[in-house]
């Protein structure tokens, strides 16, 4: 692998503050000469991914200097997931909508906020799943394909999906934000997976991509992938309006968070669980473990205003 210095955004490097266009400008040199001068960018925000370029290396297209479990390397993946996420915007009268509490980011913008991962808002449960899963209401649990009964367009649970444990897995992530210039930076607790492929679609006439439009594009093939030496990551950038597809061989079990890492997506439920294996994978729960939950307090009708007299 040859050198690569990472920067923030691409553009920067290519449009900039005039300092080296005007360094090309007085030196007579060509634009290109000296963009080929330069070190290749890492992440380049176009998402050009699917051929060898000069100015730049996406994470897809670097080698792992180890060898790779021949299992991720089937055509077909034991389990594919795919994962789209977006934002849902709240009218101001559902926020003030009586006997509700939903919580919210307040945007710069001033809109009001949460994410959906494949349709679900993710909220933690009660109790820690790893030792306590018998104090969790199986109701709380949800996922894409078992969504609550009456479950909104803010549909809110704890978004879990299993997976049989030593499963071949695939997910592909898909931008349903479409933020210019933001990649959310999705993070896997508890295994290093290997990304296989990053792009947009190659459809130029399909302006935003979303569930539906990857399925297709899956179906036909079209979903770039690459076979050769992929590199293990534990956090990916989804570029926007883009895909990520990555593969882990799910050997080890548990609850695992899976999240983009911007602290306050993870707080309007920008997360979900992957629950590889059983309870029969995990070694016993220590005896005298410590256990917590929710404190849920009595709700108590208010006192008559004379009380306070
Ligand atoms: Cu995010």
């Amino acid at each position: 692998m040859g050198k690569i210095y990472p920067r923030i955004c691409a553009e920067t490097s290519s449009t900039g503050d005039g300092t080296w266009s005007e360094s090309a400008k007085n030196s007579g040199r060509g634009r290109e000469t000296l963009l080929s001068s330069l070190s290749p960018v890492l992440n380049p925000l176009d998402a050009i991914c699917n051929r060898p370029r000069e100015d730049a290396v996406c994470v897809s297209q670097l080698k792992n200097a180890r060898s790779i479990d021949e299992g991720l390397l089937q055509e077909r993946p034991d389990v594919k997931i795919f994962l789209p996420f977006r934002f849902l915007f709240y009218r101001p009268e559902e926020v003030f909508q009586p006997n509700t509490y939903n919580r919210y980011l307040v945007a710069p913008t001033g809109d009001h906020v949460i994410s959906l991962v494949d349709e679900i808002s993710f909220t933690f449960p009660p109790s820690p799943p790893l030792s306590q899963i018998n104090d969790i209401p199986p109701e709380q649990f949800c996922n894409g394909d078992n969504r609550p009964a009456d479950c909104g367009a803010n549909c809110m649970c704890t978004h879990k999906v299993d997976i049989p444990f030593n499963a071949i897995v695939e997910v592909v992530l898909v931008d349903e934000v479409q933020q210019p210039n933001l990649s959310h930076p999705f993070h896997l607790h508890g295994y290093a997976f290997k990304v296989i492929g990053i792009g947009r679609s190659p459809d130029k006439n399909v302006k935003k991509i979303n569930l539906k439009h990857a399925l297709d594009l899956d179906r036909r093939g079209l979903l770039h992938r690459e076979f050769n030496l992929p590199p293990s990551k534990d956090t990916i950038a989804v570029p926007n309006n883009g895909y990520v597809v990555f593969r882990f061989r799910a050997d080890n079990p548990g609850y695992w968070l899976f999240h983009c890492h911007f602290l306050f997506h993870i707080v309007i439920g920008m997360n979900l669980i992957l629950h590889v294996g059983t309870h029969a994978d995990l070694p016993p729960v220590p005896p005298n473990f410590p256990t917590c939950g929710d404190h849920l307090p009595p709700i108590t009708p208010p006192l008559p205003i004379d009380t306070f007299h």
